[in-house]
């Protein structure tokens, strides 16, 4: 069984999101997302519109997703593909090179980001209307 893992905020879903998890989950047999508490967002300064539980629950909605674990710290990614087995890293290219260093315990893959989506821009067309 191939094994798979990305993160992220995942808020304010949109398709971008659900491609990239559609990508990663192409690329084995069973996907896991962490998905950042809102503590963990504060030091990435977003401010969610959905809080972590409507984020989770969202994501174990997505058939694309088999497993749902909180990203709380930067430092725990070495961790989770040990204790989780994972076979591949994955995570959009806005993200390129940041992960490398998991190359020694999986596989790393930056995905092509979906142009023209974003969080941001779905807050900001909103708050346009
Ligand atoms: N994404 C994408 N295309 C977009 C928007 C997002 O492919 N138009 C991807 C991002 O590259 C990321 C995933 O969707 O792989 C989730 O995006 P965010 O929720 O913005 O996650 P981010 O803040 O990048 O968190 O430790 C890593 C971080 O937690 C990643």
């Amino acid at each position: 069984m191939i094994k798979v893992l990305t993160y992220g905020t995942f808020d304010l879903l949109h398709h971008g999101h659900i491609r990239l998890l559609e990508r990663s989950r192409a690329l084995g047999d069973h996907l896991t997302v962490a998905v950042s508490t809102d503590q963990f967002n504060l030091g990435k300064g977003k401010m969610c519109a959905y809080t972590y539980e409507e984020r989770v629950h969202i994501l174990r909605a997505i058939r694309y997703v088999d497993n749902v674990i909180p990203e709380t710290d930067w430092e725990q990614k070495i961790d989770d593909v040990k204790n989780h087995d994972i076979d591949i890293f994955v995570i959009g290219d806005d993200w390129e090179g940041e992960f490398d260093f998991l190359k020694d315990y999986c596989k790393v893959l930056y995905l092509p980001r979906t142009p023209d989506i974003s969080t941001t821009q779905v807050k900001e067309m909103l708050s346009n209307k």
